[in-house]
């Protein structure tokens, strides 16, 4: 399989995450969403993907996929061990919440598009769009941290898709400074996570286009 990533977006390190937990080999196909005003809007990646975002997917059968969520569920699909979701539904609906918290409610309104429209078009400051971040980053982290009553992972023994998507947006965080202090528990998924080889292979600093 081929992986439109890029060694800093949180939703390609989502699905890096997800191929390693279930041991499938990838290739990387970097798509620099920062020089030039991003590689990601040429038109031969448009051809890809017409959001021209990353990650996308090129599964065995040809087919390009997108979106992280979609391609997890479908890795997680294809590929059930190890499974991303519990067996029993509420437990299920649990890690989807988590997880939707992040990738629907966080990371939508801090990504690189939202945060140049920020500043290019409607002319903030960047110490206003630095606030915005971590307005938003802190408000999603105060309800997972409320939310998590397991250890060492988001829900319990098992990592889950919500681990997946919440580390990515943990290292996101750290990168534009939002104090972690009051999130013990989110650090410590963090933590407990990292020490997994899956995880640590899908880490920004070891990608091949790592900056
Ligand atoms: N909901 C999408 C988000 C994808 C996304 O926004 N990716 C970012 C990087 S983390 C991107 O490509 N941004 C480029 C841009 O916004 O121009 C997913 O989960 O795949």
């Amino acid at each position: 399989m081929k992986l439109y990533s890029y060694f800093r977006s949180s939703a390609a390190y989502r699905v890096r995450i997800a191929l390693n937990l279930k041991g499938l080999p990838y290739e990387t196909a970097s798509v620099n969403l920062v020089k030039d005003g991003g590689h990601n809007k040429r038109p031969e990646f448009r051809a890809v993907n017409p959001q021209m975002r990353v990650p996308a997917l090129v599964a065995p059968n040809g087919e390009v996929l997108i979106q992280s969520l979609a391609i997890i569920d479908y890795l997680d699909e294809t590929h059930p061990e190890p499974p991303l979701l519990p067996a029993e539904a509420i437990a299920r609906a649990h890690v989807r919440a988590l997880a939707q918290i992040v990738a629907c409610d966080i990371h939508p309104l801090n990504n690189t598009s939202p945060l140049r429209y920020l500043k290019h078009d409607m002319h903030q400051e960047q110490s206003a769009i630095d606030a915005w971040y971590h307005h938003w980053v802190r408000t999603g982290f105060e309800a997972i941290e409320a939310l998590i009553e397991a250890a060492p992972y988001a829900c319990g023994a098992k990592v889950t898709l919500a681990d997946i998507c919440l580390v990515p947006q943990v290292y996101n965080a750290r990168r534009l400074k939002v104090p972690l202090d009051k999130f013990p528990k989110i650090v410590g998924v963090e933590t407990a996570c990292l020490k997994l080889p899956a995880f640590d292979r899908a880490r920004p600093e070891n990608q091949p286009d790592a900056e």
